[in-house]
Parts: structure tokens; sequence; C-alpha cells
């Protein structure tokens, strides 16, 4: 569903007239400047069409546009399956739904875009005037969205705040916006909140010109695209916060403020406890999490094995790969290691359950580094296993950036060792975007207890 590499435009047409002429004198004229059209169920009708001749006749007037049926379908699985069909059948690159009605009911109509190879499109919220989508509603809309990987999702073109919050959630989703002209919306402004594509109707069909019209919207979008790269390009790269995991970090209290002697026996003002997220909730948030930064980092493929060390790394190990293959299809083999070693069996049996072959990179996943002694041991641990097999990468949770016992940076350390290290968090990027923030009615990080994390980093903390 890549609509924007086909054709170098952001802009969509909603071709809401009820009359074909006027229909097939626009699209004919936008030609060149649209990536998409956009009509409801009841235009091929109104036109004398059926909706596979309103569908073949679109794409040749606009020279292979991507049609979409705004059908927001809202039913039931059974119902929405059937209807999906119908209308895949008719030759529709990918349909609109709403997602209130429950998340089986989108999946059905993803399970059926996807057996034809087309998209579906899930309303995150609406343009029109006292809609009734409140934040509460859109965050579930977004995790169905996230979950089930639909092509994109539909957020106003003229409620900014509203859409940059859809944006800052939507883990990479493409938002397609309507609302723009003669609902009030600005299209600069929505490309600005985070609109990918902008679905314009009645400031193209009732243009004295279209042409002229879609090519200066199109500039719009175009300039207002630069300017964002502008934009982040002065703002340096932005931390990566996963607002699920962040919740459920708060949720449980994972992180707390107080005296605490770390593994490596220095003192904190800080402590992050992973064995808090312990319910299916947050465990799926940090599977997810894991998923997102391998895939979104480009290592899925440096890796055969996902070693979780004992004992708080296993779980999370296990999580990890359930959620590489839930989400993204990718299989990956779990092993861990026993820290009282088993008296009978090889070598290799007597430290590892699970399935360590010779030639296996390994990827350890474990919840914190601080000084990466831990990290050290169970490389040995595989070096010494019996297997030829090395840890090759490290993905941690929570990158507490502190120097190791001889000052160094624990993670350059690791590199000289041929081990990549990853983080799902850093612990400046966390406490920085938690300080003073209301997560769910609950203030984790307040100025007193940000003061005393940035004290134990200024003593701790690896020099920039
Ligand atoms: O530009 P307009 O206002 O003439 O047209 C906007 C189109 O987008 C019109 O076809 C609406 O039915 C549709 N729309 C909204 O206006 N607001 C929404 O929140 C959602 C849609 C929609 O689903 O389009 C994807």
């Amino acid at each position: 569903m890549d609509f924007a590499k086909q054709k170098n435009t952001r802009l969509i047409l909603a071709a809401d007239d009820v009359g074909w002429r006027n229909v097939e004198r626009v699209v004919r004229e936008t030609r060149g400047q649209i990536a998409a059209i956009k009509i409801h169920p009841e235009h091929p009708q109104l036109w004398g069409l059926t909706h596979r001749d309103a569908v073949d006749r679109l794409k040749k007037l606009s020279g292979d546009a991507f049609v979409i049926l705004d059908a927001k379908l809202a039913d039931i699985d059974k119902s929405n399956e059937m209807k999906a069909r119908y209308y895949f059948e008719s030759g529709y690159d990918a349909i609109i739904c709403h997602g209130f009605q429950g998340k089986p009911a989108v999946k059905a109509l993803v399970e059926v875009a996807n057996q034809f190879k087309r998209g579906v499109f899930l309303l995150t919220a609406m343009s029109s005037e006292g809609h009734l989508f409140s934040e509460s509603v859109v965050e579930r809309l977004l995790e169905t969205a996230d979950e089930l990987q639909v092509a994109g999702v539909i957020a106003p073109g003229n409620q900014y705040e509203l859409t940059s919050k859809i944006h800052a959630k939507a883990k990479g989703l493409i938002i397609l916006s309507p609302g723009i002209g003669a609902q009030g919306g600005d299209v600069t402004q929505a490309i600005l909140a985070g609109t990918d594509f902008a679905i314009v109707g009645r400031s193209i069909m009732s243009a004295e010109n279209p042409m002229e019209e879609s090519k200066k919207l199109m500039e719009q979008i175009n300039a207002a695209f630069t300017q964002k790269t502008e934009l982040k390009r002065k703002r340096g790269p932005q931390p990566h916060i996963d607002a699920r995991l962040i919740e459920a970090l708060v949720a449980k209290d994972a992180l707390r403020f107080g005296e605490f002697t770390l593994k490596s026996g220095r003192k904190s003002t800080y402590f992050f406890n992973s064995g808090n997220l312990d319910s299916g909730r947050a465990l799926y948030a940090v599977g997810m999490a894991f998923a997102d930064t391998l895939v979104r980092n480009g290592l899925v493929d440096k890796f055969d094995v996902v070693l979780g060390p004992a004992y708080k790394g296993i779980p999370l190990a296990a999580c990890t790969v359930q959620a590489l293959y839930d989400k993204y299809g990718i299989e990956k083999r779990f092993i861990f290691d026993r820290k009282e070693a088993k008296l009978h069996g090889d070598v290799k049996d007597k430290l590892i359950v699970g399935n360590l072959k010779d030639g296996d990179r390994v990827l350890l996943v474990d919840d914190v580094i601080t000084t990466g002694g831990t990290k050290v041991e169970a490389i040995e641990k595989i070096k010494t296993s019996g297997v030829s097999a090395a840890i090759t990468l490290v993905a941690v949770l929570f990158n507490r950036q502190e120097a190791d016992l001889q000052g160094n940076d624990p993670v350059k350390e690791l590199e000289k060792l041929g081990v990549g290290v990853i983080s799902v968090m850093n612990a400046r990027d966390v406490m920085d975007y938690l300080r003073n923030r209301d997560v769910k009615g609950k203030v984790l990080v307040n100025d007193a207890t940000y003061a005393s994390f940035k004290k134990h980093l200024d003593e701790y903390g690896v020099k920039a």
C-alpha cells in the first residue's frame, strides 16, 4: 500500500460529486497531482456505474492512481469480512473502516485485505465538530492500528493538536487527513502536525480551475515537508519514546527513587526494576518495544538466536521473540542459561537451556546496562559452552548511561569486543520525557527526583 512511492505527490482527491461528468473532468485535469482518489460506496450507483466500472474508469482517467473506498465499515467481524471481500473483488486498493466496534471486527477486514494484497485504513478521529473520539478512545484505536498493522490511519486535518498526538503514537503508520479547506483545515499546519497525505474534496471539486487548485495544494504540501525537514534538522536527532512502554513503566513503578546499591556495588539515587513489569500488558509492551527497536535499527538479520540471561533476562528474551513473530512474522530461537550448572549432560546442556547451535550469532537481551560487567560474563559463558557460538549483539531495555568501574563507556568497551549494543530506552531520554509529565494521572518524575537523577549522573554518567 505504498502510493507515495508510486506518485510523487501527497494529495488524495475526495471525488465527492453526485455527477460523473464533473468527476471525470476533475480527475482528468488533476491526474498529475493526485496519488489516490477516495470515493464513497454510494458514488458508483449515483454515477450509473458498477463498482468495478467506477474503479476501472477512475484508474484509467488518473493514470493509475490508487482508488480508496471510504466505506467507513463499522460492523461485526463476519459482516465486515463479507463487505470487504465484495469491495476488494471490485478492484478497490483500500478500504476505510471504523474501529470502535472492537479489534476482531478490524482484524477480519485486515485478513481479507491481506489475502487480496490491499490495504485497510482505520479512522482514529474525525474532522467533524462534536465528534466523540476522546483521547482514550483514540489511544485504543491506535493500539488496534499498531497491533493489526493496518496500512495507515485517518486523523483530522483541521485539529492539529489531536493529529500531532496521533502522529506521536502512530509508530510510523501513515496518516491520511481530511478536513482541509472546506472544513477549515490548513494544509501546511496539518502536515506540520504529522499528516502524510491530505484528503481534499470540495476545495478541488468545486474550484473554478481544479488543476490550478491541486497544483497550489501540492506546492503547499511540498513546502510544508521541506519546512518539517528543516525543523527536524535544527532540533537534531530526537530520542525515540515508546509511549506504551513508558505507560507500563509508570503504571508499574518500574522506576523508583531513593537510596539503592547496584549489582556493581555502586550507590544510586534511583533504580530501574524490570521485575515490576509483571503483568501481561507490561510484558507485551516490553516485547513489542524490543522487537520494534531491533526492526527500526535494521538488526534482525544480525543474529540467529536470542539469549535471556538468568534470571531477569529470561522473560524479556521470551517476549522479544514472541513479539518479533507476532508483529513482524520473524521467527528466532530463544535460549537461556542456568545460574547453577546441571550435574549431567554435556558442557552445553549443563549451562544452556534450548538449542544453541554451532555458528550461532547470539543476541543477548537484558533489562539494564550499568557497567557492562554482567554482559562480559555472559559473553564468556557462551564462549566456554562447548558450542562455537558467540554473542554479537546486546539489546538492553534500559541503559543507565554510566561509566564502568574504570571510567570507560561500557557500550564502547563491548564494541571493542566486537559486540554491538542497542538500548530500547536511555536513562536521560526517559527522565527528560517524564519530568513533570502526567502519565495517566501519575507524575513519576518531579523536579526533586529529576535533580537526584542528575546528581547521580554527574558523578557516574558517561561523559559526552
Ligand atoms: O474536503 P471535503 O471536506 O470536501 O471532503 C472531505 C472528505 O473526507 C469527505 O469525503 C468526507 O466524507 C471525508 N472525511 C471527512 O471529511 N472527515 C473525516 O473525519 C473522515 C473522512 C473520511 O473518512 O475520509 C477519509
